[in-house]
């Protein structure tokens, strides 16, 4: 199996800590083609047991992995607690080197990003296959997350109406949604398809027309369906440009 080496972890560990740090830190980066997806929605909505599990069917294709999990700071105290590495914690994946997992605090910012995510996002590109981004839990409004990533997942509660469906901000950016229906929700087969009419029949700018995924995070159900909605969104974005 391919792994991240650990003179590469290391080098990657600490170059997005000289980002994090200093806001004008600039390294020597190498243009890679990997592919860069980011998982968005509410807090709570399911986005790093739904990003385990991505991870874990990337490593059964032999593909290496950077993870970046975004969580909230506290304004008022500046401490944080990042916790979505432990969604992410998984006995098939703890001892896999395969898997780069890095936890960032926002730090004062006001989105649910942090300032030198596209420079992390750049630098972890030259050690992985695929580089997951996890954003703070997200509001109508944290829509920054679209121009720093190639797809983007919106994982959804089952909790809006037809009218938060089709208001603007976050829900205009999600290429792919991902409906999470915990097993005790009632009506999630409802909730799934209104998302389908109200999200999955509109097409973006670039003609993408997106798809509604109904998944159980936890019970791990249509993650093979997302994933296959993930690649067709990955072949669409190669067909428009080749090297997107
Ligand atoms: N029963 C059940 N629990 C779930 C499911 N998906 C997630 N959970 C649980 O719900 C809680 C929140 O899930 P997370 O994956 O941490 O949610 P998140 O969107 O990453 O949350 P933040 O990072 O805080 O924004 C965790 O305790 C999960 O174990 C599910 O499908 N069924
Ligand atoms: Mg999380």
């Amino acid at each position: 199996m391919k792994q991240i080496n650990q003179s590469k972890r290391n080098s990657l560990a600490k170059a997005i800590s000289l980002y994090q740090e200093y806001e004008n830190c600039s390294l020597q980066v190498k243009n890679a083609c990997s592919w860069v997806i980011g998982v968005t929605g509410v807090t709570a909505a399911g986005k790093s047991t739904l990003g385990r599990n991505l991870v874990k069917q990337f490593r059964k294709k032999d593909l290496t992995v950077a993870a970046i999990l975004i969580d909230p700071s506290s304004k008022k105290e500046g401490w944080a607690i990042l916790a979505d590495r432990n969604e992410f914690r998984d006995p098939e994946l703890d001892c896999d080197n395969g898997l780069f997992l890095r936890s960032l605090a926002s730090r004062g910012e006001k989105s649910a990003l942090v300032h030198a995510l596209p420079k992390i996002i750049a630098h972890a590109k030259m050690f992985a296959d695929i580089v997951i981004v996890e954003t703070a839990g997200a509001g109508q409004m944290d829509v920054e997350i679209e121009d720093c990533v190639d797809t983007l997942i919106q994982v959804l509660a089952p909790l809006e109406g037809p009218l938060n469906m089709e208001k603007a901000g976050i829900n205009e950016c999600a290429h792919i949604f991902a409906v999470n229906a915990r097993e005790y929700f009632q009506n999630s087969e409802q909730f799934f398809a209104l998302a389908e009419i109200e999200l999955g029949r509109k097409t973006d700018n670039n003609g993408w027309q997106k798809k509604v995924f109904l998944v159980n995070a936890k019970e791990k159900k249509g993650i093979i369906e997302l994933i296959e909605g993930l690649y067709a969104h990955k072949k669409f974005l190669e067909q428009k440009k080749p090297s997107y």
